[in-house]
């Protein structure tokens, strides 16, 4: 007998709740297409429910709590992360169709926000400022009150923990609306912060469709503070909405970033980076390296090096834990199609692809790794996000050609730039435009510590480190004469 797919509720002030109308969204599992759960299809109701919520523990019991106490409990809350890893890595795998190890890797980062901003909680004040005779000026840090988090369903722990640990370490009450096409780990998460003794309201969790839940959660009036993760467009669709009501808003937009390769470069060291890191998550992920830039001498031979790799490359599913799980949707499988149907209507070479093995269910959203040669600056491959296992290589003449290549799309996330020549290493650092740039390494293996974020269509504002302390906080100066 078939086993009753699981259902998935809201988590509104520490209870767990089915959407108003009873309606319900399907849970599918990418590696089979299967459907094996069920989630909360939430309306504005829903929203305007976990707000108040929200709200009442701010002005509440929430808003109370000293800032050593949040961090008491974020730390509690770290804990019980740490204790119930396995379980959050499975349903992570399960949900989003990551291999295993990816999986194992997000909640232990998950667990990592927590303890790194529960550390801060209590290390976050202002300053004096000498002004004339006869006053005293300081500023302190104040929590907005009540944050949306719009969150993806590309790294659901490791999004919600950038953004919600940094929220609630502050002081703010959260109510986040996870993608619709991967929230279980999320919702669970949540439950483990109530048994930490979070107060009711000061998390709240409401699942449902972007247009539906998401939209309305960024427009409603009580939200004084956005934070959005994904694509550029639905950026600004939220942007907008915030700006009706003057809500600041965070932007981590993606990318298209490049990993430049210099012919001093040690390439031992930056062949199965440049490879790791399109192939992460199956190229979904923000901070892909999505294009690689050769340097004319080196090119034919690091291209047959990349080719080799890619050739090797296994997709399958999340438990079989290979290079790269199935895509997350059909929707997103579909997308990545259609940008290599363009690749050969425009008549890319395709240097290398992996393969699918036999054993991936029929039903699963594969697609093996690709990797495209000589792909012009003015393609739509060089030019947009694909969010799929595509690497696209290009060659360069000299440092001018590399910089210019670099900044030429309209995004600006990260970038990764291979070379030994010390004084090139600051000319690059400085030159592109990126919102992190890493020399001879790339993502320094995500650093909880080090600030993200992006400048144009990337998005703007910074989460992650210290900063984010400072984008979930307004500052306020306060002058007192005293003669
Ligand atoms: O993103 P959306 P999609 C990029 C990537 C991908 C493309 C489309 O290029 O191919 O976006 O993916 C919620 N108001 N990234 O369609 O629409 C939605 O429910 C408020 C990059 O999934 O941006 C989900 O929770 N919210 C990225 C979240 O927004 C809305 C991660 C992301 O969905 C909404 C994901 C609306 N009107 C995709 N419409 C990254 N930067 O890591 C949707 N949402």
């Amino acid at each position: 007998m078939p086993s009753t797919p699981e259902q998935h509720l809201n988590f509104i002030a520490n209870r767990s709740c089915a959407a108003d109308g009873g309606e319900t969204l399907p849970v599918i599992d990418p590696s089979d297409g299967e459907v094996f759960g069920s989630i909360a299809r939430s309306r504005a109701s829903d929203i305007d429910r976990a707000v108040r919520a929200a709200r009442s523990a701010f002005d509440g019991d929430w808003g109370r709590v000293s800032a050593a106490d949040r961090s008491r409990l974020l730390m509690r809350l770290a804990g019980l992360i740490d204790a119930n890893r396995e379980e959050l890595a499975q349903l992570e795998s399960r949900d989003t169709g990551k291999p295993i190890t990816q999986g194992r890797a997000d909640a232990a980062a998950l667990s990592r926000y927590f303890e790194y901003y529960a550390g801060a909680a209590d290390k976050l004040h202002g300053q004096t400022i000498p002004y004339q005779a006869g006053y005293t000026v300081f500023t302190v840090r104040q929590a907005h009150g009540v944050t949306g988090h719009i969150i993806p369903w590309n790294y659901p722990l490791q999004i919600f923990g950038r953004s919600v640990a940094a929220a609630l370490a502050t002081g703010n009450a959260c109510v986040v609306k996870p993608a619709e096409d991967a929230c279980l780990s999320v919702i669970r998460v949540a439950r483990l912060a109530a048994e930490a003794g979070l107060p009711e309201g000061a998390l709240n969790v409401v699942t449902g469709l972007g247009a539906e839940a998401g939209q309305a959660l960024a427009e409603h009036p009580g939200v004084d503070h956005v934070s959005f993760t994904g694509s550029a467009d639905t950026g600004r669709r939220v942007a907008q909405a915030a700006a009706q009501h003057h809500c600041p808003v965070t932007l981590e937009l993606g990318g298209k970033s490049p990993q430049i390769v210099f012919e001093d470069a040690d390439l031992q060291a930056a062949l199965p980076v440049l490879v790791n890191a399109i192939i992460q998550n199956a190229g979904q992920t923000c901070s892909a390296g999505s294009r690689v830039l050769i340097q004319r001498g080196i090119h034919d031979s690091v291209m047959q090096s990349l080719a080799e790799r890619f050739a090797a490359l296994r997709a399958g599913p999340a438990q079989a834990d290979l290079d790269l799980g199935p895509l997350v949707s059909r929707r997103q499988l579909q997308r990545v199609w259609d940008y290599l149907s363009d690749a050969h209507t425009s008549e890319l070479t395709f240097a290398a692809q992996g393969s699918v093995v036999d054993s991936a269910p029929a039903g699963g959203f594969y697609q093996a790794p690709v990797l495209l040669e000589r792909v012009p600056c003015g393609n739509r491959l060089f030019q947009e996000e694909i969010f799929g296992p595509v690497l696209v290589a290009t060659p360069f003449e000299d440092e001018a050609e590399a910089i210019a290549l670099a900044n030429a799309t309209r995004y600006g996330l990260v970038a990764g730039v291979w070379t030994r020549d010390g004084a090139r290493q600051f000319r690059l650092a400085h030159a592109i435009r990126a919102g992190q740039v890493f020399i001879n390494n790339y993502g320094a293996g995500g650093g909880v510590e080090l600030p993200f974020g992006g400048v144009g269509a990337s998005g703007h504002g910074r989460e992650k480190g210290f900063e984010a302390l400072y984008g979930f906080t307004s500052l306020k100066t306060v002058a007192i004469r005293h003669g």
